[in-house]
């Protein structure tokens, strides 16, 4: 089968040092979340930025500390900034960090409730807009569906042109407000894709591990991180998103698949082009 990309959504915008000790805030920590992800088998590093007293920004110059400060341990990382940032900041907001030319970045592809009073927007022109900057910039995207909607959205925009191949899709489920993570939702939108396209799984909380194993066994990618999920099991909180990581490996190794390091996870999403 082919290798599997592992991705670490090392810090998050909502999970704080309350929930987990482990959450990095400080440039420092986010480097030693980063390193020790990527040492476990993480070739992609998910990342939101966060002021040292944990707020969440997505300040360009922050960002760039940031990235700067990851690159020099681990050079050869991919790294993904978030452009959905935290509930409430505006299209221009999320959209800073992009002008830094980031390799790689999402692309969140419809509205979801996001629990309480919470409502992550991202409206048609929202997704267009960032499309279009992403595109510009040869950033490559991973877009991200939080339900069938989602991918629903993102056939339209490709009938459209707006929305170009290569196509690489993640499933983010789970969340408080939006599709279950069962296995019936998994498949019905992996069997939702466009031809050809490639997918990751983000499954948020109890659902992690199971949609994790779910999409190694079918020739998907898997995302875990403190972003998602802060237990290493039931009652166990995971130490490090490295323990996280650690854990798809071995899933990993019950399925034979071998781990994408970054150069195979370029090929593999057909980013090598921009990667010289
Ligand atoms: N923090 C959420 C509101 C993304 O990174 O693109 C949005 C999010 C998605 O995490
Ligand atoms: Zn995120």
């Amino acid at each position: 089968m082919n290798k599997l990309i592992i991705t670490c959504a090392i810090s998050g915008a909502e999970v704080m040092k309350e929930h987990n000790q482990a959450v990095p805030y400080t440039v420092d920590e986010m480097v030693e979340q980063a390193k020790g992800a990527y040492d476990a088998g993480a070739s992609i590093i998910h990342l939101h930025a966060r002021e040292d007293d944990g707020s969440p920004t997505q300040a360009k110059a922050r960002f760039k500390v940031i990235i700067d400060a990851i690159l020099k341990v681990i050079p050869d990382v991919i790294i993904q900034v978030s452009t959905g940032g935290a509930v409430g900041m505006s299209r221009e907001e999320r959209a800073d960090v992009l002008s830094l030319n980031p390799e790689m970045a999402t692309l969140d592809c419809g509205t979801l409730n996001f629990g309480g009073d919470d409502i992550f927007v991202n409206t048609e022109n929202d997704i267009i807009y960032f499309a279009d900057r992403m595109h510009r910039n040869k950033i490559k995207y991973e877009m991200e569906c939080f339900e069938k909607g989602h991918i629903d959205m993102t056939r339209r925009l490709i009938k459209k042109a707006i929305i170009k191949p290569p196509y690489h899709f993640s499933f983010v489920l789970g969340v408080n407000g939006g599709m279950t993570g069962e296995e019936r939702d998994f498949i019905f939108l992996k069997d939702s894709l466009p031809e050809g396209a490639t997918y990751s799984v983000a499954g948020i909380g109890r659902y992690e591990f199971t949609l994790a194993e779910l999409s190694i066994k079918h020739g998907g990618h898997v995302r875990v991180g403190l972003e998602d999920n802060i237990y290493l099991e039931k009652g166990v909180l995971a130490k490090s998103n490295a323990e996280l990581v650690k854990k798809v490996v071995h899933l990993a190794k019950k399925y034979n698949r071998e781990i994408a390091n970054p150069s195979d996870t370029r090929k593999i999403l057909m980013m090598e082009e921009r990667h010289e």
